[in-house]
């Protein structure tokens, strides 16, 4: 992985799931440049929600946050790119879809704050720490495509 390379975790939550947009939502990313390192469906357990968004842990919609990413299945995915981090948040949209641009994934496919699809890491530092809940180092795959050039400029 070049130095101007990140990495960042993508979670496709419950609800997107079960109202069959992953493809979709896969394909936005990946039709933007970013290339697939590692990808799994998991059912997350409660502990690991609790610690994935324990920056929450204070807020009033923490529990109900907490149940809903742990009722049903997730795509855990992370993406690799050139501004990985910064490109999956806006490709993602506003965290509250009722503010989120047409075009983004939120803005397209929600409207609820509850339902909003998709988590993305925030920061690379973040991106670091999440993806190390999810995956070990050997589920996580640096490949190079044909296409890398024309993507992002050598
Ligand atoms: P993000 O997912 O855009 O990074 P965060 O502020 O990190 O947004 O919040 C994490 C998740 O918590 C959101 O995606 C959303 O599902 C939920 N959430 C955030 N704020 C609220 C709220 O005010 N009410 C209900 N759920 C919220
Ligand atoms: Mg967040």
């Amino acid at each position: 992985m070049n130095n101007q390379t990140e990495r960042t975790l993508v979670l496709i939550k419950p609800d997107a799931v079960q109202r069959g947009l992953v493809g979709d939502i896969i394909s936005r990313l990946e039709s933007r440049g970013l290339k697939i390192s590692g990808l799994k469906i998991i059912k997350i357990e409660r502990t690991i929600a609790e610690q994935h968004y324990r920056i929450h842990q204070n807020r009033p919609f923490f529990p109900k946050l907490v149940d809903f990413i742990t009722s049903s299945p997730v795509v855990a995915i992370v993406f690799q790119g050139r501004n990985a981090v910064e490109v999956t948040r806006n490709t993602m949209g506003q965290t509250n879809p009722s503010e989120a641009t047409p075009g983004t994934i939120r803005g397209d496919f929600a409207i609820d704050i509850g339902r909003n699809l998709i988590h993305g890491s925030d920061s690379i530092k973040t991106a670091g720490e999440e993806i190390l809940i999810f995956f070990t180092a050997n589920e996580l795959l640096d490949y190079e495509v044909s296409t890398d050039p024309w993507i992002t400029e050598p």
